[in-house]
């Protein structure tokens, strides 16, 4: 890394590593090709100059020995070799052509939509997929948050978040946000909970975890057993006549369905299920009940395990019937641009017949609606910022999938895993190389929304997602010849308002063009927006959405304009303010009007019959062959997803060592270091062992984001620590939604010599 700076000038940016995309302000190197120093921005309106430890490290995620820099085909013998972005265009629409017009679109999947921090190639794609007539998508989302997501649909009529800083009880739910964040300032706001005597910090994780150290109650939950521990405390409330009857009969319905479930329900049997001591239990379900306001973050220690769809909505229901939503310190829906979370239930696939939610069709099943022989099988894939066969359960069965595609195309800034297993890979700039923003916008009462500028020029090769979209639809024909300079045309010589007015006009008269309408707003609007921000251009049409049902909440937020001029001004307040900007502020009271009917639905009657077997169930999760529970894919401090692959830039846990308690590393004759084979029914990996008072006995962990490939000095691959997706499968997950067990995979640990 080069160590003099260009100048004092610090860029406005926003870090990339997980969904806070908290604003940063960076310093580069005097070529003006690395980031040489970084720093909170404490004008962002939510991290407000926070940044954790990986922050410092962006650089890598930017300069990169592995950077793709042209189109790459595969070709028989298995080698890439690159090709002119004319002959990929035209190859890779040719071939989508044929796919629909001889099976139709719905053959063509999309998996996308963006990854921690650019959601706008999300906005673009729609342009090919449009254009295609390609029905069937998925992304990340639904192999960890569509069953909460689905839940608090039906239960709020939106996605739900806590109100952590202000909350009197705090609950951590299989969540560690020392590591993995979640929430503004995690770790500051975390310290701040932990000293304030008047507050309570409760943590329920099988591991002793960097936040459990900070707790005031630490229940050590069996792992996997989370369902009976919840269900215990929600039927302590019951049971004990401890709800907020008053509350609960203003502004909820259901009420009387959950308690004839909980009223019959053995908290004694569920203790002991759970693994923890009834008292405690009972205690601890008492602190919840009596506080004056409560806020509980779930995450993938109990989204990826078993049970998860049902644990979304016992943990809500222990809150809920304190009545702890819609006031502060507690629950709320959020007000903002896009929609991620709206988890609407629509559909089953077409082969396996599994539920969509949220539009996504759940991940663990893709590769089985490739390679069906069923009529409806996928046969193209279109993968888009993410990267599948190294994050999805069963990679194995992944790369299977990959090649009994007819045609799959990745688009990525880097050699993947998944590039690997593709016909076609094409080069998409880095998030610092053009306009970015995420939709990841949950705050409230006041909630932002986030462009950045670019920081760096494109290298040539590369393109904005935006541009590559563009380009297939041209060539699938779908854009009418002249339109593009039309539009630009009267933008250059009319400006903004009469370009709004025809854009308007002439989607009234044609609206298949709303398939094209962000490609075309890219091509057009974008060409006159201040340099670097032509990728910005979609949210143009975004905020027109957005303006047109929230004129209040924006100007509240000092957002305003007559008629159709709300949606530019916000536009233009959002792409001049490089540190974010405030887009939308309301009351708790607004919270009502999101909600179904105005009140809280509590009766889910699908998830209260679960509830009811319960006692019935006798808990199960590891055998004499497969003795350990491995939790696969734990949140380090020096993970992020597959975002950097190079692994020069942990500072920490260079290998992704497995995690094992030194009891039972003493037991399987496993010292600090040595070797070890991990062993599932899936398959088998040799990893490098910690030992770890952290672990409970019986329970072991494997980092998220590693075993990626990255060239060594010599040039040649090198692999550094396992990929946990070798060892899970794709059967093992939630009946609801298919979100994946990888959080209690049974395991076998044995000594390598
Ligand atoms: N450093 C870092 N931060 C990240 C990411 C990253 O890769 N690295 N990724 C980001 C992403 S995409 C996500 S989704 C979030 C995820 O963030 P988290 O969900 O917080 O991350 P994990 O470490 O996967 O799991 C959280 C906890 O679940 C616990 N757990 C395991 N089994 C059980 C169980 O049976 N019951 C309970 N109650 N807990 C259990 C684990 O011990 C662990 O402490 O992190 C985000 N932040
Ligand atoms: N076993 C196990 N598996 C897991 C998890 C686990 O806990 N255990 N965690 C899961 C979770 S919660 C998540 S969210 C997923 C994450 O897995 P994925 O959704 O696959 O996401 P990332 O690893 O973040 O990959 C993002 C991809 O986008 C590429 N990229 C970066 N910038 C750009 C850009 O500007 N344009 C384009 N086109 N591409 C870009 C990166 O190179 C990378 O290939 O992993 C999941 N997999
Ligand atoms: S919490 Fe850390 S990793 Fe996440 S965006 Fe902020 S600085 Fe980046
Ligand atoms: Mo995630």
């Amino acid at each position: 890394m080069a160590s003099s700076s260009k100048s004092d000038d610090w860029l406005s940016t926003a870090c990339v590593l997980c969904s806070l995309n908290c604003g940063v302000k960076v310093q580069l190197s005097e070529d003006g090709r690395e980031i040489v120093r970084t720093k909170g921005d404490a004008e962002h309106p939510a991290s407000e100059g926070y940044l954790c430890n990986k922050a410092s490290r962006l650089n890598f995620y930017q300069n990169r020995e592995d950077r793709l820099l042209y189109p790459m085909r595969r070709d028989e013998s298995g080698r890439y070799a690159p090709i002119s972005w004319e002959t990929a265009v035209s190859e890779i629409a040719e071939k989508l052509r044929a796919i629909r017009d001889t099976h139709g679109g719905d053959k063509i999947f999309y998996y996308g939509g963006g990854g921690q921090g650019n959601h706008l190639p999300g906005a673009y794609a729609r342009t090919t997929l449009q254009s295609l007539g390609v029905r069937y998508r998925s992304n990340a989302l639904a192999q960890e948050k569509t069953g909460e997501f689905w839940v608090a649909d039906r239960m709020f009529g939106g996605y739900n978040h806590g109100d952590f800083e202000h909350a009197e009880v705090i609950i951590f739910l299989g969540k560690n946000p020392w590591q993995s964040h979640g929430f503004h300032r995690a770790r500051a706001a975390i310290r701040a909970m932990a000293k304030d005597p008047q507050r309570t910090l409760i943590v329920i994780d099988p591991k002793r975890t960097e936040t459990a150290d900070l707790a005031d109650t630490h229940l050590q939950v069996k792992p996997g057993r989370d369902a009976w521990l919840l269900a215990a405390m929600v039927a302590t409330i019951v049971q004990e006549e401890l709800s907020d009857e008053a509350w609960l009969q203003q502004h909820a319905r259901g009420i009387e369905e959950v308690k004839d479930v909980f009223q019959s329900l053995d908290i004694s049997d569920c203790a002991s299920k759970s693994g923890i001591d009834e008292a405690r239990i009972r205690s601890t379900a008492r602190i919840i009940a009596k506080a004056e306001s409560v806020a509980c973050f779930e995450d993938l220690g109990v989204q990826m395990n078993r049970h998860s769809t049902l644990v979304s909505y016992l943990q809500r229901l222990l809150w809920m019937l304190g009545g702890n939503f819609a006031k502060p310190g507690t629950h709320y829906t959020s007000n903002g641009l896009g929609n991620i979370g709206a988890g609407k239930a629509e559909g089953f696939s077409p082969v396996t017949k599994s539920r969509i939610i949220a539009g996504l069709v759940p991940c663990n099943v893709i590769p089985a609606e490739v390679t069906s022989n069923h009529p409806d099988h996928f046969r193209a894939m279109i993968i888009e910022s993410g990267n599948p066969v190294h994050s999805l359960p069963e990679s194995p069965r992944w790369r299977e999938a990959m090649r009994a595609l007819e045609l799959s195309v990745v688009i990525d800034v880097a050699m993947t895993e998944t590039a690997r297993e593709a016909d076609y890979v094409l080069p998409a700039t880095t998030q610092y190389e053009k306009a970015e923003a995420t939709f990841f916008n949950f705050e409230f009462p006041n909630n932002y929304f986030h462009v950045r500028k670019p920081i760096f020029a494109a290298p040539e090769g590369p393109l904005d997602e935006a541009e590559i979209h563009m380009r297939v639809s041209t060539a699938l024909g779908v854009v009418p010849e002249g339109l593009e300079e039309e539009l630009y045309g009267v933008l250059a010589q009319e400006g903004r308002t009469a370009f709004r007015d025809l854009v308007f006009a002439k989607l009234a008269e044609d609206p298949s063009l709303m398939a094209i309408a962000p490609g075309l707003l890219y091509r057009t609007l974008g060409r006159a927006l201040p340099e670097g921000m032509q990728n910005a251009a979609a949210l143009w049409a975004v905020c027109h959405q957005h303006a047109a049902g929230n004129r209040v909440s924006l100007e509240a937020a000092g957002i305003s304009g007559d008629g159709m001029d709300l949606g530019d001004n916000l536009f233009d307040k959002i792409i001049s303010s490089p540190s974010g900007v405030i887009t939308s502020s309301e009351d708790w009271s607004d919270i009502w009007s999101r909600a179904p009917e105005g009140q809280v639905n509590l009766s889910l009657t699908d998830l209260l019959g679960d509830i009811a077997t319960l006692n019935a169930q006798e808990p199960k999760e590891t055998d004499d062959q497969y003795p350990f529970v491995l939790s696969a894919g734990e949140r380090r401090s020096f993970t992020a997803n597959t975002i950097i692959r190079n692994p020069a830039w942990r500072k920490k846990d260079m290998q992704g060592a497995l995690y094992i308690n030194p009891d039972d590393a003493a037991r399987l004759n496993l010292g600090e270091g040595s070797s070890a084979r991990v062993s599932t029914r899936r398959g088998s990996m040799e990893v490098i062992v910690a030992l770890n008072q952290r672990m409970g006995r019986g329970h072991v962990s494997l980092p998220n984001g590693m075993g990626l490939d990255y060239p060594d000095q010599t040039g040649a691959m090198r692999q550094t620590g396992v990929s946990p997706n070798e060892l899970t499968w794709s059967e093992f997950a939630d009946e609801y939604v298919g979100t994946p067990w990888h959080k209690s995979v049974p395991a076998r640990i044995e000594a390598i010599d």
